[in-house]
């Protein structure tokens, strides 16, 4: 069975930035000169996937008045991409959510509700950021900082309540480094594990990764969700990200996350997530097609 993706160009929750055209460009990679690509043919191998129509959502016109700007177009988007999961996806096979910014996990996660029990499921967030606030936490009122809170059960009852009461039960974090104090409140609720920036430092990210497994290892089901501003903002140009995030991840470290996980029988999906449009390929693109293609376990390990 074919690799699934689905491109989810959701990108109104920040003010100005937009990440709406990113899966064209990670699709649709190829590298410098065609004496490389023969070595690196990303988009001959993403070409061998089942690529879904991307997910469509109304534009509400937003009130800025609101407590959360545009949350109208999440909830849209929210159902619609909890559609294109519930009808499509094979847990036994991978699948790779292609974004658009991390808001989209609202919906992957709702999608993922009405397949699975959501006690047997188990995520590992690869952000410099919790992205676990609730409107009540959150200082800057953005859709971005909710989706983990929300998976859990906490938030806006509208992206919250159609889950049915089947909530997420564990997170891991990986490289969490920029997290404000309701939101640690939060975290500790829902007893997230976290392994931060300097625990990878200090342990290494081996390590890490058999420890974020050992936690889950009551979990039947593995969810790996990977924000571009995990990686220190060294690599990052400006505009590439929304919130860039220093003392992060390396490339190789995010590539071995995603070669690690996706390597285990229990991973069934990927989330690539808050790449922006910089309208040219830069190093991000050609790295994060890579993660593309490790985490629908093609291509094997070049990098090694
Ligand atoms: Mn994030």
């Amino acid at each position: 069975m074919k690799p699934l993706i689905i491109p989810v160009p959701f990108a109104v929750s920040q003010y100005g930035q937009s990440a709406t055209n990113t899966y064209k460009r990670i699709l649709n990679n190829t590298s410098a000169s065609p004496v490389m690509e023969k070595f690196n043919p990303s988009a001959l191998l993403l070409n061998n996937c089942q690529l879904l129509e991307p997910i469509k959502f109304d534009k509400f016109i937003d009130k800025q008045n609101t407590m959360t700007p545009f949350l109208e177009s999440a909830v849209d988007m929210q159902q619609n991409l909890a559609k294109a999961i519930q009808n499509n996806l094979n847990p036994k096979s991978k699948t790779l959510v292609l974004g658009g910014d991390h808001t989209i996990s609202v919906g992957t996660g709702l999608g993922i509700s009405r397949l699975l029990d959501m006690n047997k499921v188990g995520l590992i967030y690869v952000d410099a950021h919790g992205d676990c606030n609730t409107p009540d936490s959150s200082q800057s009122k953005c859709l971005t900082g909710y989706p983990v809170a929300v998976n859990f059960g906490l938030g806006h009852k509208e992206l919250v309540e159609p889950f049915n009461q089947n909530y997420l039960h564990k997170v891991a974090y990986i490289g969490v480094r920029d997290i404000d104090e309701g939101e640690e409140k939060i975290l500790h609720h829902i007893s997230a594990k976290i392994f931060s920036n300097i625990d990878v430092e200090l342990q290494g990210i081996t390590q890490v990764l058999y420890s974020t497994m050992d936690y889950l290892s009551d979990c039947n089901y593995i969810w790996l969700s990977i924000d571009v501003d995990s990686l220190d903002s060294v690599y990052l140009q400006t505009g590439e990200t929304d919130v860039p995030s220093s003392g992060g991840l390396t490339p190789r470290e995010i590539l071995a996350i995603t070669k690690f996980v996706s390597d285990s029988k229990k991973h069934f999906l990927t989330e690539i997530t808050q790449l922006n449009d910089l309208e040219v390929n830069t190093d991000m693109t050609r790295l994060f097609s890579r993660v593309a293609e490790l985490s629908v376990n093609l291509g094997g390990f070049r990098y090694s």
